[in-house]
């Protein structure tokens, strides 16, 4: 005899409870609890970031200070993965532009550059002027290197200038330059930087008055100005009026928009 087709049902150990009440409500329990567990931790991360301090607004954009540290611990990480003598590369001289790129004018508007000299601020007290001429009596350093601009663009230029240590030891601003950083103004005060002193006192950072084998143009920065190979181009301040030392962080022109303070390569 055939079985008819519901026999096979006889055979089911069939539970007459439909489901295990007890274990779907541990459930229910357990993935609430963890659900506002997380929404209460993402609550509280961000009423931290909204009610952190903004940071002082002179040297950076003014964003809050626990968004900001995020920022920095990046920037240190950089900082420590790039060695203070880590040489930038360097080509021959024919390998450079002939007429290098322009870029930026703040600060350097003012064509009237004849009375010139250099800020030197030793203390709150003195103020040294220095000349061209006594700068180019000290050595100079030329290199051509790949000049590489935030914007986007890079291009191989020649530049020549006494090293920013070498000018430290002329003038004996070594306790000077014990501190942390070196800022730099144009005359006009429109244009500033500030710069880490590991960087400053890098082998090729230049307090640079050529390029391409001449004396600088209005528009490149003359009569002096900052070449720093290790950073971006918008630390390579143009037209150097005023020149000091710090232990905070001075005001920098393109920190205060928010770009990175550090600006490494
Ligand atoms: N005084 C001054 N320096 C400045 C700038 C500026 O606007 N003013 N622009 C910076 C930027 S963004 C770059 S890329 C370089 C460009 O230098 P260059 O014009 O000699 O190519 O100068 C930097 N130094
Ligand atoms: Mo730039």
């Amino acid at each position: 005899m055939k079985n008819k087709p519901e026999d096979k049902f006889d055979k089911l150990p069939l539970n007459t409870e439909p489901y295990d009440k007890k274990k779907i409500n541990r459930r229910t329990f357990l993935s609430s609890i963890t659900f506002l567990a997380g929404a209460g931790l993402a609550y509280w991360g961000w009423e931290s970031v909204y009610h952190s301090a903004r940071e002082i607004a002179t040297a950076t954009a003014g964003a809050k200070s626990s968004l900001r540290r995020v920022l920095d611990a990046n920037g240190c990480l950089f900082e420590g993965a790039v060695k203070p003598n880590h040489l930038s590369r360097t080509y021959p001289k024919v390998m450079a532009a002939k007429k290098p790129r322009l870029n930026g004018k703040l600060g350097i508007t003012d064509k009237n550059i004849e009375s010139w000299a250099l800020n030197l601020v030793k203390s709150a007290n003195e103020t040294q002027q220095i000349t061209l001429n006594e700068l180019k009596k000290l050595p100079k350093t030329e290199f051509a290197f790949e000049f590489k601009c935030v914007e986007g663009w890079s291009q191989i230029s020649h530049w020549g200038g006494v090293k920013f240590s070498d000018f430290v030891h002329h003038f004996g601003l070594q306790e000077l330059a014990k501190m942390e950083y070196v800022g730099m103004h144009t005359p006009d005060n429109k244009y500033y930087v500030g710069i880490d002193m590991p960087s400053a006192l890098h082998p090729q950072t230049l307090l640079c008055y050529e390029v391409s084998g001449q004396p600088l143009s209005p528009e490149h920065g003359a009569p002096l100005r900052l070449i720093i190979p290790t950073k971006y181009g918008i630390k390579n301040l143009k037209r150097i009026g005023t020149l000091y030392f710090s232990n905070q962080r001075p005001p920098d022109y393109w920190a205060e928009r928010g770009y990175d303070y550090f600006s490494g390569l």
